[in-house]
């Protein structure tokens, strides 16, 4: 896949494409990564990129012009590639589309500074916009890695199968159980006695039993909306007569 990033701040990827599975991805040639230097495309002595908004009001505004300049020399790099500008006016980014945009050859990820973007841009170049949570960035530039770390670990032959991608928490629709390694004892905590058995059958109904318990505790938001199986379900009601018991 082909990501290039708009951005006045470039040096903030080069440690990102260079550690962990992003490195072997770019590696293995399954992700081919750019920046362009939005400044690199601004007119004038002081290749000024933002400006007063019009009507007033505090903050700096992104000109259109070296945006759209920039864009330009992604696109002739990459003309198929879609437009997606990080904003926190954006569509929430989830697990659902991060699969789909890790079906794409080829995507422009534009990451705005200041108070935001001339809206005649957005208008006109951006296919989409995505924000990564309700909370107050600076920029985009870390919105785009969080994208980007998402969707290129969906690319297929990126992962290796011990790290495969179709077990996710978010795929599966519940929290994962917990985890446990060496050592057998820490801090007067034993791992648990069924993790020890080497029953696989027992390990696997444990995994399944705690994942749910542990969503109802930790993201009951997540329950909502999921088509529970005959085993949740009795589990569930089991619990509940446990709890009914407890409050009389
Ligand atoms: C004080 C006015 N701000 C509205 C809350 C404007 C504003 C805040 C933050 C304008 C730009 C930014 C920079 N943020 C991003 O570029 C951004 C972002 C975010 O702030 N939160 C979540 N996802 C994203 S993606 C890009």
């Amino acid at each position: 896949m082909n990501v290039c990033v708009l951005t006045l701040f470039p040096d903030l990827f080069e440690p990102f494409w260079g550690h962990g599975i992003i490195r072997r991805a770019v590696e293995g040639q399954k992700l081919c990564p750019s920046t362009i230097n939005i400044r690199d495309y601004a007119e004038g002595r002081h290749r000024v990129t933002d400006d007063r908004p019009y009507g007033g009001g505090c903050g700096m505004v992104m000109k259109p012009e070296p945006l759209t300049a920039a864009l330009k020399a992604a696109q002739s790099q990459m003309p198929a590639a879609a437009t997606l500008m990080l904003s926190p006016q954006g569509k929430r980014f989830d697990q659902p589309l991060a699969h789909s945009l890790a079906l794409a050859d080829a995507l422009i990820l534009i990451c705005g500074r200041y108070e935001g973007v001339d809206e005649r841009f957005v208008d006109q170049h951006v296919d989409a916009e995505i924000s990564i949570g309700d909370f107050v960035l600076t920029g985009g530039e870390l919105g785009a890695m969080v994208v980007i770390d998402a969707v290129v670990r969906l690319i297929p032959g990126v992962l290796g199968n011990r790290e495969s991608a179709g077990n996710d928490t978010f795929s599966a629709g519940l929290v994962e159980h917990a985890h446990f390694t060496r050592p057998q004892t820490f801090g007067d905590e034993p791992v648990p006695d069924v993790l020890l058995s080497g029953n696989h059958h027992e390990i696997d109904r444990w995994r399944r039993q705690t994942a749910l318990m542990r969503t109802v505790l930790k993201r009951p938001d997540l329950l909502a909306q999921r088509n529970f199986s005959p085993e949740e379900r009795a589990l569930l009601v089991k619990w509940r007569r446990e709890i009914d018991q407890l409050l009389g």
